[in-house]
C-alpha cells in the first residue's frame, strides 16, 4: 500500500516570531505539491498566528508543538484545542520524548491530547520510543507497544488511519548513536503490526509512521526507501529553510 510521505519539521524552543516568517516566506511557494507529500512545520505557539497568515494559500502546513487536553480552564501556561482550531494550526506533536523526560508527559495525557485533537480537527503526530537502556535491555518491544497502545485507546478506526505517528529512538537523539535505516525500520513495522492487533491490517496500513533523531538531507532518501517508514520528524535539520526544501523534496 502506497502512503503519502509526511515531512514536519520540529523547531522545538528556536526561532523568534520573526525568524519563523522569514522562514516561512521563505519556503512556502518551494515545497511539494500536497498531493504527493505534507510538508509541515510545528513551531513555538508564540509563532503560530503569524505563520498561519503566512502560509494560507500554500501547501505548507503548520502544526503545534504541544496542546493541553482541556478545553479551557485553570491550567497556567498552557494552550488548548480550542484554541489551535482557532489559529488554523492543522497539526499537533504529542508526546515528543522531551516533554515526557522533562515535562511530565505520560501516555495518559498523551491519550487524552489525542482525542482533544481529533475533537478539534487537529492531526495528531504521536512520538514514541524507547530509551537507551530499554533498548540494551531488551525491552523495546515491550516498551513501544504500551506506548502506542495506550495512545490508540478509545481511538476509532476512522480516526486512527488519520493519526501519524513518530518513531523517535530516545538512544539515537544526541547520543551519537544512530539507527541505522533497518533499524528504524523494524521498529516502525513493530508499530504497524501493533496498530493491526488493535484495528485491523487494512486500518494500520493506512497510517503514517515516520522516523525522527537526527534525519537530515543527507540520510532521509535511505530512511524514506524503506517498507514502513512514510516519512520524517525532523529538528535540527529543519531550522534552515534551504535543509527542510532538501528534507521534502527527497519525499518527492
Ligand atoms: C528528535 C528530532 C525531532 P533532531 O527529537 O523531533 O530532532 O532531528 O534534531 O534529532
Amino acid at each position: 500500500m502506497s502512503r503519502k510521505p509526511i515531512i514536519a519539521g520540529n523547531w522545538k524552543m528556536n526561532k523568534t516570531v520573526k525568524e519563523a516568517h522569514e522562514f516561512v516566506e521563505a519556503v512556502k511557494d518551494k515545497v511539494p505539491a500536497p498531493e504527493i507529500v505534507d510538508s509541515v512545520i510545528a513551531a513555538p505557539f508564540l509563532a503560530l498566528d503569524r505563520l498561519v497568515a503566512d502560509a494560507k494559500g500554500s501547501d505548507l502546513k503548520i502544526a503545534a508543538e504541544n496542546v493541553h487536553f482541556e478545553n479551557s480552564g485553570a491550567y497556567t501556561g498552557e494552550v488548548s484545542p480550542v484554541m489551535l482550531e482557532d489559529l488554523g494550526v492543522q497539526y499537533v506533536v504529542i508526546g515528543h520524548s522531551e516533554r515526557r523526560a522533562m515535562f511530565a508527559e505520560t501516555d495518559e495525557t498523551v491519550n487524552k491530547k489525542v482525542h482533544a485533537s481529533f475533537a478539534h480537527h487537529l492531526v495528531p503526530i504521536v512520538c514514541v520510543g524507547e530509551t537507551l537502556d530499554e533498548r540494551e535491555g531488551g525491552r523495546w518491544q515491550a516498551v513501544v507497544k504500551n506506548q502506542v497502545t495506550k495512545a490508540f485507546a478509545g481511538v476509532p478506526a476512522d480516526q486512527a488511519t488519520a493519526v501519524v505517528v513518530a518513531y523517535e529512538p530516545i538512544w539515537a537523539i544526541g547520543t551519537g548513536k544512530t539507527a541505522s535505516s533497518e533499524q528504524a525500520n523494524e521498529v516502525c513495522h513493530f508499530i504497524r503490526e501493533t496498530i493491526t492487533a488493535l484495528y485491523d491490517l487494512a486500518t494500520a496500513e493506512q497510517v503514517r509512521i515516520q522516523y525522527g533523531g537526527s534525519v537530515k538531507p543527507a540520510n532521509i532518501g535511505e530512511l524514506l526507501a524503506q517498507s514502513d517508514i512514510d516519512g520524517a520528524l525532523v529538528g535540527g535539520a529543519s531550522l534552515q529553510p534551504e535543509s527542510f526544501l532538501a528534507l521534502v523534496d527527497a519525499a518527492k
